[in-house]
C-alpha cells in the first residue's frame, strides 16, 4: 500500500533510472546488445527493486505508464549513442502482460522507434512464458505484428515457468534467454549442464538465437560457448550500469 501511493508520483518526480547490462556475442566477445532494467530510487521507501514495485504497478494498472517510460528512455538512449561504439547495439526491454494486451502497445513501439531514429531489429523485447499464456490468442497477433515491424521478442526465464514446449512454434519469438538457475549449476551438476546442452541444441535447430543469463565465471561463459550459446550475459561480462559507464565498457569491447 505504501509502494502504491509513492508510485504514484514517481514518473513526473524522476524517480525512475534505467541501468544497461552487456550482453556479449560469446564468440567473439563483442558488444552486441544490452538490456535495459528499471531502477526506483524514491526519496520515501529508500531504492526499491523492481521485484518489489513491478506487481505492485501491475495491481494498480500503473505498469502502462511505467513500461511506456522504459520504451522511451531506452530508445532515447540507444538514439543518443548513435555515432558512438555503441551504435548498432540491439536494446532488450522487458516487459510485462498488461503491456501487450494494451491495445495501443504496437503504436507506442513504432513511435518511440521512429522518434529516437533506431531501426526496428535495434529493438528486442522481453516476455516470460507466464506473458504467453495469459491472453493466448491475443498475443500471438501482438507477437505477429511486433515481428512485421522487424522488433525482436525474446523468451525470459526459460525453463523456470510453465515451458510448453509448443509455445516455441507457435509464437514468433526469436530468442531464448536461458534462465540463471540453470546456468548458475552448469559446471557442477550433471543435470544443469544436460539441460542447458539440450535447450541450446533445441534452439539450434529451431532456428533461435540463445542468450545464457547469470554468467559469472569464465569457465561457465567457456562451456557455453563450446555448446554453441550465441551470447552471454551476467555479472563475469558486466553488472548492470549506467550509460556512461557502458560506452566506456564498450570501448574495449566493439
Ligand atoms: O534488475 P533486477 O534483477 O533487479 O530485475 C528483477 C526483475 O525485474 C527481473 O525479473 C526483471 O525482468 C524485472 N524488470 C526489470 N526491469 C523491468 C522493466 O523495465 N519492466 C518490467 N516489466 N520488468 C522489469
Ligand atoms: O528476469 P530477468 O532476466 O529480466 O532479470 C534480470 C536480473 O538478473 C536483473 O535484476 C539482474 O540484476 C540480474 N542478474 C544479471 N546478471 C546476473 C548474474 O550474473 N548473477 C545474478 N545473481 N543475477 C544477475
Ligand atoms: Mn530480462
Ligand atoms: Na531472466
Amino acid at each position: 500500500l505504501v509502494i502504491d501511493g509513492a508510485l504514484r508520483d514517481a514518473i513526473e518526480a524522476n524517480e525512475f533510472y534505467l541501468v544497461y547490462q552487456a550482453i556479449t556475442n560469446a564468440h567473439t566477445g563483442k558488444l552486441t546488445k544490452v538490456e535495459a532494467l528499471l531502477r526506483w530510487n524514491s526519496p520515501l521507501l529508500g531504492p526499491m527493486p523492481p521485484d518489489r514495485f513491478i506487481p505492485v504497478a501491475e495491481d494498480s494498472g500503473m505498469i502502462i505508464a511505467l513500461g511506456t517510460w522504459v520504451l522511451e528512455q531506452a530508445c532515447r538512449q540507444v538514439g543518443l549513442w548513435k555515432h558512438s561504439v555503441l551504435d548498432d547495439v540491439t536494446i532488450s526491454i522487458n516487459v510485462s502482460a498488461w503491456q501487450l494486451a494494451d491495445p495501443q502497445f504496437v503504436t507506442l513501439v513504432s513511435q518511440a522507434l521512429i522518434r529516437n531514429g533506431l531501426s526496428p531489429h535495434q529493438l528486442e523485447l522481453e516476455l516470460t512464458e507466464r506473458v504467453l499464456i495469459e491472453d493466448a490468442a491475443n498475443v500471438q497477433t501482438v507477437l505477429a505484428q511486433l515481428r512485421a515491424l522487424g522488433v525482436g521478442i525474446s523468451l525470459d526465464d526459460f525453463g523456470t515457468g510453465y515451458s510448453s514446449l509448443s509455445y516455441l512454434t507457435q509464437f514468433h519469438l526469436n530468442t531464448l534467454k536461458i534462465d540463471r538457475a540453470f546456468v548458475m549449476d552448469i559446471e557442477h551438476s550433471e543435470r544443469s549442464n544436460s539441460l542447458v546442452h539440450a535447450i541450446i541444441a533445441m534452439g539450434h535447430s529451431l532456428g533461435l538465437q540463445l542468450v545464457a543469463e547469470g554468467v559469472e565465471t569464465a569457465g561457465q561463459a567457456a562451456i557455453l560457448e563450446k555448446m554453441g550459446c550465441h551470447y552471454l550475459q551476467g555479472y563475469h561480462i558486466s553488472r548492470p550500469i549506467l550509460p556512461d559507464e557502458l560506452l566506456h565498457f564498450a570501448d574495449g569491447r566493439a
